[in-house]
């Protein structure tokens, strides 16, 4: 179905006002794997538990939005929807959920804003698992937790920009991300993105990043993984470092390992500068290489 853009002056509101802990969606997805159609024009404002997840298990769905706002409740874009004097704030709402069983072609975003979400009860403003979106031409702002979380997945992220996340990328689980290019990630609350370090040629050549001028937490961080493929890291953007970071204490070592049956080289160039904390470590292969 689509939903015309409300009337002049209104907005559609889905607010659950009993807390963070049990994220109630508004589902889309079926059999017939139905898509949402959003307008230009129309702002969606969430509160709390409230969240859109698109598909379900057993339950393929869609969705697709173009010059779309989501926001939350006490956002007074659009006219003062909660009648109160308390600002919008970071991590108003839940989710925007694209599942498993999103369907690819259905999942298409251009032109559109997402603020205040993320709650810390979720991995992310936007959450992608395994689906393909595409998410073009968007302002994604003040999540709590990630603008974006990718597991597993392979979207389509394309001219958007990044302000003032927690973080604007934590992608896991993924070998590449062509997908990814074109953004601008300006500072956030925490080291701009963590990524799967697999990731960090398309990741660092393929975006622009601008470092927090405090100097602080102006770091491309790692998650642990196997590097199986030759690969070479551009050197960080201008005032940035590489970050592999565990905080969880030394007990057990838990590296990047360079290996594999392909005897994979990473090479590092020239004022690159790699910082590691605690059980963070390096491990070359037998049949790997690291060149720096
Ligand atoms: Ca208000
Ligand atoms: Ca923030």
């Amino acid at each position: 179905m689509t939903w015309p853009v409300p009337p002049p002056g209104f907005v559609y509101l889905y607010s659950t006002n009993d807390g963070y802990s049990n994220p109630r969606p508004i589902v889309i997805g079926g059999t017939g794997s139905p898509v949402l159609t959003l307008l230009p024009g129309t702002i969606v404002k969430l509160y709390e538990e409230a969240c859109l997840q698109v598909g379900n298990t057993g339950a393929p769905g869609g969705l697709k939005a173009n010059g779309v706002i989501f926001t939350s409740m006490r956002d007074n874009q659009g006219g003062d929807t909660d009648g109160t004097a308390t600002a919008a704030a970071t991590g108003d709402w839940n989710y925007v959920n694209l599942s498993a069983t999103a369907v690819s072609d259905s999942c298409v975003f251009t032109n559109c804003e997402f603020r205040y979400g993320g709650n810390n009860g979720s991995a992310g403003m936007l959450m992608i698992s395994a689906a393909t979106p595409r998410i073009e031409n968007s302002y994604i702002y003040e999540s709590q937790t990630a603008g974006i979380y990718i597991i597993g997945a392979n979207p389509q992220v394309v001219g958007c920009r990044f302000a003032d996340n927690y973080r604007a990328l934590d992608i896991r689980g993924r070998a590449t991300a062509p997908g990814i290019t074109g953004n601008q990630i300006e500072p956030q609350d925490n080291t701009p993105v963590i990524i799967d370090a697999r990731c960090v040629p398309d990741i660092v050549s393929n975006n622009t990043f601008t470092a927090r001028l405090d100097g602080k937490l102006n770091a491309i961080q790692l998650w642990e993984t196997t590097i199986g493929t030759s690969m070479t890291w551009p050197v960080p953007p201008p005032g940035f470092v590489y970050l592999y970071s565990t905080n969880d204490g030394y007990s057990n070592p838990r590296p990047i390992v360079i290996g594999g049956t392909g005897s994979p080289v990473l090479t590092l160039l020239p004022g690159t500068i790699v910082k590691l904390y605690e059980e963070a470590c390096l491990q070359v292969g037998n049949t790997g290489a690291l060149a720096a």
